[in-house]
């Protein structure tokens, strides 16, 4: 496949709640979409980079100029390619994960569509359809409540809220004592050290599924040793940059059940090569979010669908975060569930006219 143009398209949309985390708060979303032309036809994929460095060391604008810089130009300087061959392609780029998974996820797309072929089948999916979580920025206390008693009358499978010090054990405890039979978990976005075990050892008597990314991504001995202090399991997310990383992570004992991004992981590519090393040894697997739109919920959904994602994603309806998605076809949530598109690629339709009228700008890259 021959890419001729890669269109670097930026848009803004208001979430319907504000998602406060330890590291910042998104409101208003300013995304970058990545359009494939090829000689086969057209492709779509989505940057999941927020405006700051805050999750990770990667924002949009730092992505937006590495992709026009350095990863297009790469890809579309080759006579031909092949989703299969973008780790190659782009290998003299080091580091920018979530530029290059939007590429690949464009690519894939294209070449998917031109072969008939859901991104679904491509992955490895089983399943028809995925149980969904929803994850819960942070609130004032009363205000959390409303959120979460709103989600679980929707029918989601399972809540996961959003901790950091001083903002922990009391919405916990809170949240648990009016809902006692729910899948419940918690992610600190690296907020706490390896000197908090005792914090977060307090969090063990709410029955939570698990404790996300408590520690620095850097820090696997400190999860190991926290893994040691209490009975919570833990979760990695940030810390999991690779297959690689996956397998010292689970040797080291940082964790016992792992987030899959793709775009923390580089592509979707990567992302079902971690999957392949969790099944391996064991280790549970979900699928984590970054808010995205249609476009990139749509791959996660596929992704989601593969047999060793046991637990409940951050895959939720498109109406939990946008009052109008960038798809023809959004998300509803269904018993809890969300369908694993069966169409070629990604399986749902871009809304152009919807695209264009929330557009604050374009790029079109070629030769
Ligand atoms: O997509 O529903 C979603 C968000 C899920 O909590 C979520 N993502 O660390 O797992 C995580 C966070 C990162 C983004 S928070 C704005
Ligand atoms: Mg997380």
């Amino acid at each position: 496949m021959k890419v001729e143009a890669v269109e670097l398209r930026r848009v803004a949309l208001e979430l319907v709640a504000p998602f406060r985390t330890s590291f910042g708060t998104q409101t208003a979303r300013d995304i970058l979409l990545v359009r494939v032309v090829t000689n086969r036809g057209e492709g779509w994929g989505e940057c999941v980079a927020f405006p700051d460095p805050g999750y990770s060391e990667e924002y949009v604008d730092g992505a937006h100029h590495v992709l026009r810089d350095f990863l297009a130009p790469r890809v579309i300087a080759a006579s031909d390619v092949r989703a299969a061959d973008l780790a190659r392609v782009l290998g003299g780029v080091t580091g920018n994960p979530m530029a290059k998974a939007a590429l690949e996820l464009a690519v894939l797309d294209a070449e998917l569509r031109a072969d008939g072929v859901s991104l679904g089948t491509r992955l490895g999916a089983e399943r028809r359809a995925v149980d969904c979580g929803v994850s819960v920025g942070m609130f004032p206390l009363a205000e959390l409540l409303d959120h979460v008693d709103g989600y679980v009358a929707d029918g989601y499978r399972r809540v996961k809220l959003k901790i950091e010090p001083g903002f922990d054990v009391e919405p916990v405890r809170a949240v648990r004592e009016r809902h006692p039979d729910v899948r419940l978990q918690v992610d600190a976005n690296a907020a706490y050290t390896v000197a908090d075990a005792d914090r977060l050892a307090a969090l063990d008597p709410f029955d939570l599924l698990l404790i996300e990314q408590p520690l620095p991504s850097d820090d696997l001995l400190g999860h190991a040793e926290v893994a040691r202090q209490i009975r919570t399991p833990i979760c990695l997310d940030e810390s999991i940059t690779s297959a690689r990383v996956t397998e010292l992570a689970i040797t080291l004992g940082a964790c016992a059940i792992v987030n899959i991004k793709a775009g923390r992981l580089g592509g979707y590519l990567e992302a079902v090569g971690v999957h392949e090393v969790c099944v391996a040894r064991g280790i549970p697997v979900w699928c984590g979010g970054m808010l995205e739109t249609g476009i990139g919920r749509a791959a996660n959904v596929a992704l989601a669908a593969l047999p060793g994602f046991t637990l409940p994603g951050d895959t939720s309806a498109s109406d939990r975060y946008y009052a109008r998605d960038v798809v023809s076809d959004p998300f509803v949530l269904d018993d809890g569930r969300l369908t694993v598109p069966t169409g070629p690629g990604l399986g749902v339709t871009v809304d152009l006219d919807f695209v264009e009228s929330i557009t604050t700008s374009v790029e079109i890259l070629r030769p």
